[in-house]
């Protein structure tokens, strides 16, 4: 491997994503938030996370070749809104029923039961208000082609987030019993985890205007990263540990596929190989 500075790239990207998402979503003026539903929003969606999804989003949109415009920025940023509502709703007492999340007290723990809910609503519908927003700005700014990618990269992250991705996982985990098969386990990784990485991978892709080619393939790459992604995330968190040796050759035969599926793409992929790459140390 080349010698990228992945760490600073990460740091870079998790600031600049940082920004974009206080600056667009200030807080309200007194008398103004009822509810508290903007204040719940801010608490959870910049309290302190890697900023992950947004991240490969961008890294996906520079492998394409693109310039890393506003509008593609906003559409980056999409993914964290629906990274954050399914981590709100996902502690909630109903679902995993977590007091922690980000180092502070739960959304549900703070605003109550009701306002978690709703918090996680809003930040999902955002997400798609902000896309639909991105596509204006990208068409009045005329760049090429663009409503048809930006159309392109909301049904990626419909289709990733809701009923055929991310919440199918979760129903799954709700109804099933605990997977006693490695390919069991996987489904569920693919489903609750890797689905939203594919599409914010796909988002990135799309509007930087990607072919059907290599759309297609940073999709598996972010389908196979995703699932390592999971798998690391239990070793380290010694979940499913019946799994334990499967689970890490899996892995890494996972990041190897990940880094098959970027063979055609130039040295504007490094930094997606180098994310690749890291995953594979840190577990
Ligand atoms: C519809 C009520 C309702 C709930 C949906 C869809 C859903 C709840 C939950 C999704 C499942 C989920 C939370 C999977 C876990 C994925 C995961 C590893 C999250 C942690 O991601 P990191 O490490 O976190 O990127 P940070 O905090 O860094 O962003």
């Amino acid at each position: 491997m080349t010698g990228f500075d992945i760490d600073g790239y990460l740091a870079r990207r998790r600031t600049e994503i940082d920004e974009l998402l206080a600056a667009r979503l200030p807080a309200r003026e007194t008398g103004d938030d009822p509810g508290r539903l903007v204040e719940a929003v801010r608490y959870s969606l910049l309290a302190p996370g890697k900023r992950l999804r947004p991240v490969l989003a961008l890294a996906a949109a520079e492998a394409v070749g693109a310039r890393l415009t506003v509008p593609i920025r906003i559409a980056a940023s999409a993914t964290e809104l629906v990274h954050g509502y399914s981590l709100v709703h996902d502690d909630l007492p109903c679902m995993d029923d977590d007091d922690f999340r980000r180092g502070q007290p739960t959304s549900h723990k703070v605003f109550g039961e009701a306002v978690a809910v709703l918090a996680g609503d809003a930040m999902l519908t955002l997400a798609f208000e902000w896309l639909a927003e991105a596509t204006h700005l990208a068409n009045s700014e005329k760049e090429a082609g663009t409503r048809g990618n930006y159309v392109r990269a909301i049904s990626a992250l419909a289709k990733g987030a809701g009923m055929w991705g991310m919440v199918r996982g979760q129903a799954r985990d709700i109804a099933e019993s605990a997977p006693n098969t490695l390919a069991g386990l996987e489904i569920l990784h693919r489903e609750k985890t890797a689905a939203l990485f594919r599409a914010a991978v796909e988002v990135g892709a799309a509007v930087a205007g990607g072919s059907d080619q290599q759309i297609e393939a940073l999709g598996r790459f972010g389908d196979q990263y995703g699932v390592a992604f999971q798998y690391a995330d239990d070793l380290q968190d010694e979940e499913h540990s019946a799994f334990g040796t499967s689970a890490r050759a899996r892995m890494t035969s996972l990041l190897a596929n990940a880094q098959t599926a970027l063979a055609t793409f130039d040295e504007r992929a490094e930094p997606l190989r180098a994310l690749a790459q890291k995953l594979g140390t840190l577990a």
